[in-house]
């Protein structure tokens, strides 16, 4: 009996575009590894790590990328203690240098991009709760925690991200525009783009979980 091929998937999307919101659902309806740059910077950044020192003042107070390669190392180090895992890249690659790199070791089956108007995003994120050592999300009014300032699973404290101020949020917009829309034209031009546009994720994801049950099965 063949062996099923191992699906590899990457979701886009701008700044609070529900990146982190729709990776949870995909994790767990289909069990893709989720595996978030933003998530591994943040810890190394918690941790003081020299990495982490290097990157922190760049990602929460301008609002600017960690430098190519250096993300680039980090998460090609990271998969590959998962080549037996199916998983879902979330912030990675943010651009066409990044795909590149990412293209010389793996094949992407899929590239989930989510089309969010920008002025949608801006509330959403000085509005947003984090739970920094797993990543979960949380919003005032989207989705709150069931204890104000708790996360639900583990009954830690919620955080605000340093770089989720107004000022840092338009920084990281324009970024997005310059830097990551061409990896965009990158994954269209393999065939590989699937674009969700809305402007409430749980309008979207029955939407994309449709679209992976068909994606998933053919693998
Ligand atoms: P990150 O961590 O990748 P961003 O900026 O790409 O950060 P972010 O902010 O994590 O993306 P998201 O994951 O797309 O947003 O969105 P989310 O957290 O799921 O949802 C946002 C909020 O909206 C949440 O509060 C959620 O509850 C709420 N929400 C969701 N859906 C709805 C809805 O329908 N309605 C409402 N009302 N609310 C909703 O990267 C951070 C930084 O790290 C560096 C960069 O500096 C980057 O800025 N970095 C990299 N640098 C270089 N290369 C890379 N590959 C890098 N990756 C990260
Ligand atoms: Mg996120």
């Amino acid at each position: 009996m063949a062996l099923r091929s191992i699906y590899r998937a990457v979701i886009m999307g701008p700044p609070g575009s529900g990146k982190g919101t729709v990776s949870a659902h995909i994790t767990k309806r289909f069990g893709l590894k989720q595996l978030s740059s933003g998530d591994l910077l943040r810890a190394n950044i918690k941790a003081k790590t020299e990495l982490g020192l290097l990157v922190k003042y760049r990602i929460e107070q301008e609002g600017q990328l960690a430098p190519d390669d250096v993300i680039s190392q980090l998460i090609l180090h990271e998969l590959r203690s998962m080549e037996r895992t199916d998983w879902l890249l979330d912030g990675f690659p943010r651009t066409v240098s990044q795909a590149e790199a990412l293209d010389n070791v793996y094949s992407v089956d899929t590239v989930i991009h989510l089309d969010v108007p920008l002025q949608t995003i801006k509330e959403r994120l000085t509005s947003r709760w984090t739970h920094l050592p797993s990543g979960r999300v949380y919003n005032v009014e989207f989705n709150p925690p069931r204890v104000a300032g708790l996360d639900d699973d583990t009954d830690e404290a919620l955080v605000q991200r340093a770089d989720d101020t107004p000022e840092t949020v338009t920084q990281r917009l324009k970024v997005y525009e310059t830097q990551t829309e061409p990896v965009l034209a990158y994954y269209r031009g393999k065939g590989v783009l699937a674009t969700f546009s809305g402007t409430e994720t749980n309008k979207i994801w029955p939407h994309i979980q449709a679209f992976l049950d068909k994606e998933i099965a053919l693998v």
